[in-house]
C-alpha cells in the first residue's frame, strides 16, 4: 500500500514523506474548502469559469487517492449559499458543472463502490442541477466505500437556523423537552447526520478562515491551510495534508 503513494512523492521529498504517511492514522473524515479558483484563472488571463472548470478536473484524482487510503467521507465545498451574489453568468456556469462533473464521472464513481451524497438547501437550486445530483445519489445508494458529500447551496449558519428550527417543532408539538436538548440531539437535527465529524480541514489558496462551512462539526478538526491555488491542487498536497495531521494526532493519540 505504502509503495503505491510513493508515486505521488517528488524525489527530494520521497523519503520522509512515504515514511512519514502511514496507513493507520488515516483521518476518516476530511473537509475541503476548494479555493482559488477565479484567481488561478486571474493569474493566466482567462475568464474565472475556465478556473472552476480546471478546479472540477482535480476532484476525480483526490477522490481516488481518498478511496484508496481508506478515507471514508470526502465534504467538498462546492457552492455556498454566499455564491448567488456572482455575476449571473458565472453562477449559471458553477450551476452546471454537477452534471458535466457526473455525466463524465458517474460510472467511475460506481465502479469505484463511492456513494455520492448532498448537503446544502435545494431550494433555489435549478431544477437540471437537482435532478442530475439526485440521480448520482440514486444510483449509488448502495456503495459501500468512499461517501463523498458535496455541499452545494450549503451555509453553516442557515443549517444550524432550520436544525433549531425544527428542534423547537418538535418542542412545541410536545415530542421533545427543552431538556432533552444536547450535543448528540442537535447533530441528528444538522445536513451531516448520519456522518462522523471532520478529522481535517483542508482550505486551498491562503485565506485563513471557514468562511460559514460546518461551524458545529469543525469544533475539534485538525486544520491545514495552503497557499496553493485549488487549481493547482495535487496528491501530493493532499498526502502533505494528512502527513501533517498524522503527526499532530500521533502527539496526544493513542495511549
Ligand atoms: C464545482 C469545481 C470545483 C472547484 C470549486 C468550485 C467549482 C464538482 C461539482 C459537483 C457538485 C455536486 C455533484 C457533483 C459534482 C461542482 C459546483 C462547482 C457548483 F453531485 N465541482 N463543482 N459543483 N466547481
Amino acid at each position: 500500500m505504502l509503495e503505491k503513494f510513493s508515486n505521488w512523492i517528488s524525489k527530494n521529498e520521497q523519503e520522509r514523506k512515504v515514511e512519514d504517511v502511514t496507513i493507520e492514522n488515516v483521518p476518516k473524515h476530511v473537509a475541503i474548502i476548494m479555493d482559488g479558483n477565479g484567481r488561478w484563472a486571474k493569474k493566466r488571463g482567462l475568464p474565472r469559469i475556465a478556473g472552476h472548470r480546471e478546479g472540477m478536473s482535480v476532484i476525480n484524482k483526490i477522490v481516488k487517492q481518498a478511496n484508496s487510503l481508506g478515507i471514508e467521507v470526502l465534504t467538498l465545498y462546492a457552492f455556498s449559499t454566499e455564491n448567488w451574489k456572482r455575476p449571473k453568468n458565472e453562477v449559471d456556469f458553477l450551476m452546471r458543472l454537477p452534471e458535466r462533473y457526473l455525466s463524465v464521472e458517474l460510472p467511475k464513481l460506481i465502479e469505484e463502490n463511492v456513494k455520492v451524497r448532498l448537503m446544502g438547501s435545494k431550494d433555489s437550486l435549478p431544477a437540471h442541477t437537482i435532478a442530475a445530483v439526485d440521480n448520482a445519489i440514486e444510483k449509488t445508494k448502495q456503495n459501500t466505500g468512499l461517501v463523498l458529500n458535496f455541499a452545494l447551496n450549503y451555509g453553516s449558519r442557515d443549517e444550524i437556523v432550520l436544525a433549531v428550527q425544527n428542534i423547537a417543532k418538535e418542542v412545541s408539538a410536545g415530542k421533545l423537552t427543552a431538556d432533552e436538548i444536547n450535543d448528540t440531539l442537535v447533530d441528528q437535527y444538522l445536513m451531516t447526520n448520519e456522518l462522523r465529524d471532520p478529522d481535517l480541514l483542508i482550505r486551498t489558496s491562503g485565506e485563513i478562515r471557514l468562511s460559514n462551512f460546518m461551524l458545529w462539526q469543525l469544533a475539534y478538526t485538525e486544520f491545514w491551510f495552503t497557499d496553493v491555488l485549488w487549481p493547482d491542487f495535487t496528491e501530493q498536497h493532499f498526502l502533505e495534508a494528512i502527513n501533517v495531521y498524522q503527526q499532530r494526532t500521533r502527539r496526544y493519540g493513542g495511549i
